[in-house]
């Protein structure tokens, strides 16, 4: 076998692996606009690949039933010991995952080529960037790899004979036996799922799903759960965080990091269009940032990702404008509705519903179908470079200075607009203390509250009482230089059930007050949870809000908040010992301060 790779880690890897799982073929991957669209020939012939008269080098694919987002009861931390992966985390020991899952890996790639995709976390050869290869059997891998990550043979020119690189090994986990017709999506039973990470040794094993973050795995795996316990080691921050840059009338820039789980609109406010005159938001990432304290002494972030992997129901001219130009060709979606003429729908799309399309699951829909057309969780891969809005700064190597950093989620109740945090320890305990209604971008219950502490509960490579006292150690080196911490809450909703805030463009409005804050232009009120803006503080020019709803959206309940407390104290109680002191004394004030 001579494959022309100068890395002996790398060459040995691919041997060792070939060998175990014995597919047919293998196939360096090289990044090309050539072998992507040979994928895609494949794909449309074998693979299921629909291509769209209305779209432009635009695809469908439809997943497996059983296969339409990630697997957080199937994903593994295997640390020696459990205690290092902490009580949020799965876990198992590495000598018994690995025996079983090398059982599992066995023979899993016969009848398939196996694909090397060497591909770079952040801009090709900058220094904050991190090499990946990924080996996966799936030709629809290798394509969203294309868009979601930097795919290219200078990634093997640049690791040379010696480079360090992080093995991801993937397989659907279906094997063909000869002459075996292949199904529309192969993928492994859900009790045969595996999603690994050993990060004593920067490694990802992952088994038996085709699906967004379990089988790209740059993104959820390497850019957030590895990425997170090198950052511990080597003193940065792996965030689950989208990067936005706001202009304002005066030409100011400030640079916003937010954290919120899956399918709570990062996409959304990352490409924002302000609905307040002048001020301008430019898109940097949507989905994970990376950030290191420059020389300055400031916090300054990149985007590792290269594309978007966005919720596509709910997207449409009026929630997300830039988005849906960034759709308009060159696009993959997942598990949306196919329209008889040719393009894809989904639930929330602009204008009227189709009378008749063929849903998720291929089957016929129309407007009286109990089924949504599109799952969920249905996803677009889109190139980050078509976003209109993407700002000119995006994949500079040194990142932008972070002025503001938002946590928040998905609460009906409870908790207001906006507030702002007193202090970085207490910015921390608020992200500490981020609950979020569940949503379907992982299998299981939709819409029941749990904590998902800084949004990276499915995310953390390690024990989440260490992450929380990293976080307040990088404060420390911060100084008064951190950024300033707010958290937000776009989805309070009235006794009717109806949302009280408009969201999307009118989110600018609440980010306007953050800024203000930073630069001393905007008063605020002490509360037990925090500081909130004042009666005029938030800007709702142009606005047409009932004051009755915005009284309602600022409210804080003492009382509902005490509520809150022994579920906090429950919460904090799983990380025992390691629990940060700083964290302890922070619910002490918070309880003394709702008296
Ligand atoms: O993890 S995915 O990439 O499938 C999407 C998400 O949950 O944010
Ligand atoms: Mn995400």
């Amino acid at each position: 076998m001579n494959l022309n790779i100068k890395n002996e880690k790398l060459n040995r890897w691919i041997k060792e692996v070939s060998e175990l799982c014995q597919p047919d073929s293998i196939y360096i991957c090289n990044g090309s606009k050539e072998e992507y669209n040979q994928m895609i020939e494949l794909l449309i012939k074998n693979g299921g690949a629909i291509p769209l008269k209305k779209r432009p080098n635009s695809y469908l694919f439809r997943s497996d039933p059983s296969d339409v987002a990630r697997v957080e009861d199937r994903t593994f931390i295997s640390t020696s010991s459990k205690e290092e992966a902490g009580p949020t985390n799965n876990w198992l020991g590495p000598a018994e995952l690995k025996k079983t899952m090398l059982g599992l890996y066995k023979g899993c790639m016969k009848g398939r080529t196996m694909y090397v995709i060497p591909f770079s976390m952040g801009p090709i050869g900058s220094p904050i960037s991190k090499i990946g290869i990924e080996i996966s059997d799936s030709p629809y891998v290798v394509v969203n790899m294309h868009i979601m990550t930097r795919v290219s043979s200078r990634v093997l020119e640049l690791l040379g004979e010696n480079g360090e690189f992080i093995p991801c090994l993937h397989s659907i986990g279906a094997p063909l036996a000869h002459g075996q017709k292949d199904a529309q999506w192969p993928c492994a039973p859900i009790d045969k799922k595996y999603i690994s990470h050993f990060p004593e040794e920067n490694l990802i094993w992952s088994y038996g799903s085709g699906y967004g973050g379990n089988a790209l795995l740059g993104k959820k795996c390497l850019a957030l759960r590895i990425a997170s316990v090198m950052a511990r080691r080597e003193g940065w921050l792996a965030e689950h965080m989208l990067i936005l840059r706001l202009t304002n009338p005066e030409g100011r820039q400030y640079h916003i990091a937010a954290a919120f789980p899956s399918a709570c609109g990062k996409t959304n406010l990352a490409m924002m269009m302000p609905s307040i005159p002048g001020w301008k938001c430019e898109c940097i990432g949507d989905d994970i940032a990376w950030m290191k304290i420059g020389a300055d002494g400031r916090l300054y972030s990149i985007n590792p990702e290269n594309g978007f992997f966005g919720v596509a129901p709910g997207t449409s001219y009026s929630t997300n404008p830039m988005a849906m130009d960034t759709l308009k060709g060159n696009v993959i979606f997942t598990n949306c509705a196919l329209t008889d003429d040719g393009d894809v729908w989904w639930e929330g799309m602009d204008g009227d519903e189709p009378v008749h399309a063929i849903d998720w699951k291929g089957r016929d829909w129309t407007p009286e179908s109990v089924h949504e057309a599109a799952h969920p969780n249905a996803r677009f891969t889109a190139p980050a470079s078509q976003c209109p809005v993407i700002c000119k700064d995006w994949e500079k190597p040194e990142g932008v200075p972070i002025d503001i950093i938002i946590f928040g989620g998905r609460r009906s109740e409870v908790v207001p607009l906006v507030y702002e945090a007193y202090n970085w320890d207490h910015g921390v305990f608020l992200g500490a203390t981020a609950a979020s209604e569940t949503t379907a971008a992982n299998i299981g219950a939709v819409g029941f509250l749990r904590y998902d502490p800084f949004a990276m509960k499915p995310f953390c490579g390690y024990n989440m009482g260490d992450y929380f006292q990293h976080w307040l150690d990088m404060g420390g080196k911060l100084g008064n230089k951190a950024p300033r911490i707010f958290y937000v809450n776009w989805f309070r909703k009235n006794s009717d059930g109806k949302f009280l805030w408009p969201g999307f463009s009118d989110n600018s409005r609440v980010l306007k007050w953050m800024c203000q804050r930073i630069d001393g232009k905007a008063g605020a009120q002490e509360t037990p949870i925090g500081l909130v803006p004042d009666k005029e503080g938030i800007d709702l020019n142009g606005l047409d809000i009932p004051p009755d709803n915005m009284r309602e959206l600022m409210m804080v309940n003492t009382d509902e908040w005490k509520a809150e407390i022994p579920n906090i104290e429950k919460h904090f109680s799983i990380f025992g010992s390691r629990l940060p002191e700083r964290l302890k004394l922070q619910l002490k004030e918070f309880i003394r301060r709702l008296g």
